[in-house]
């Protein structure tokens, strides 16, 4: 028998093993060699790692040395490096990470918790502990982008925007991705839209290393576009 549009296979363990972490990497030999280290740190070495790289200086080199996979292409924003990373990603559960060494590795567990208790989507939740180490523009946007994707959804979350998600891979497999800078708040509306049991999980969030990728307002513009476009053809699918 097959499984209804949002079932999925809920039945079995999770380890390390089953796991791909995946990210976009651009310019990013300042924080990369970190983040690599920890996730090796927290999974024994069992995770597999998938670099999507656009970069001009030693990040894809760090990264193999790190026993990660590097695709290469060129840059061409977030959320087309992420979407090929979950895509290529061959393990049954995905988390998606900056490469930025904001995000809290040593939390892998838990996120594998939780998808192990049944949910389909866990999404890092960085508002939830106030993120003072978020820069205040970008604060106030991720707080005006999860209030208004909450009132367009008709259910209530706290952080739209975040980098740091995991997810069974039948539901990054089965709906079709086509936002670019908006994607992070796109994987969270449709799977949530579509009654997938997604469940937001505080996280601490530090200081990013090296400089950002993100022009924050251009960028906040294309999210708000993605929140109120992707919404609405879910509402109305
Ligand atoms: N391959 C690739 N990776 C990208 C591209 N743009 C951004 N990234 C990566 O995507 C992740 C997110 O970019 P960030 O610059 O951290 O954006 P942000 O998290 O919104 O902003 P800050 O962390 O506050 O600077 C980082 O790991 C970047 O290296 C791109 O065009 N190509
Ligand atoms: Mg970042």
């Amino acid at each position: 028998m097959g499984l209804t549009e949002t079932e999925t296979s809920e039945d079995r363990e999770y380890t390390f093993e089953d796991l791909s972490v995946v990210m976009g990497t651009y310019n990013e030999a300042e924080a990369i060699g970190t983040v690599l280290a920890d996730i090796d740190d927290v999974t024994d070495g069992a995770a597999e790692v998938v670099c999507v790289d656009g970069s001009t200086d030693a990040t894809p080199e760090i990264a193999r040395e790190h026993g990660a996979r590097v695709i290469e292409q060129e840059p061409q924003g977030y959320g087309v490096a992420v979407r090929e990373a979950v895509l290529s990603a061959s393990r049954p559960i995905v988390v998606t990470t900056d490469c930025d060494d904001t995000y809290p590795m040593d939390r892998l567990p838990d996120f594998l918790a939780a998808i192990n208790r049944g949910y389909d989507v866990v999404s890092g939740d960085r508002l939830y502990h106030g993120a003072e180490t978020m820069p205040a523009l970008n604060r106030f946007g991720n707080e005006a982008f999860a209030v208004m994707a909450s009132a367009l959804m008709g259910k209530r979350v706290h952080d739209t925007t975040t980098g740091m998600r995991a997810y069974r891979s039948e539901v990054v497999e089965k709906i079709e991705w086509t936002e670019n800078t908006g994607l992070s708040a796109e994987l969270l509306i449709r799977p949530l839209m579509r009654g997938y049991d997604v469940r937001e999980l505080p996280i601490e969030y530090r200081e990013r290393k090296g400089e950002t990728k993100l022009d924050p307002f251009k960028g906040g513009a294309e999210i708000a576009k993605s929140i109120i476009k992707v919404s609405l053809e879910e509402r109305f699918r």
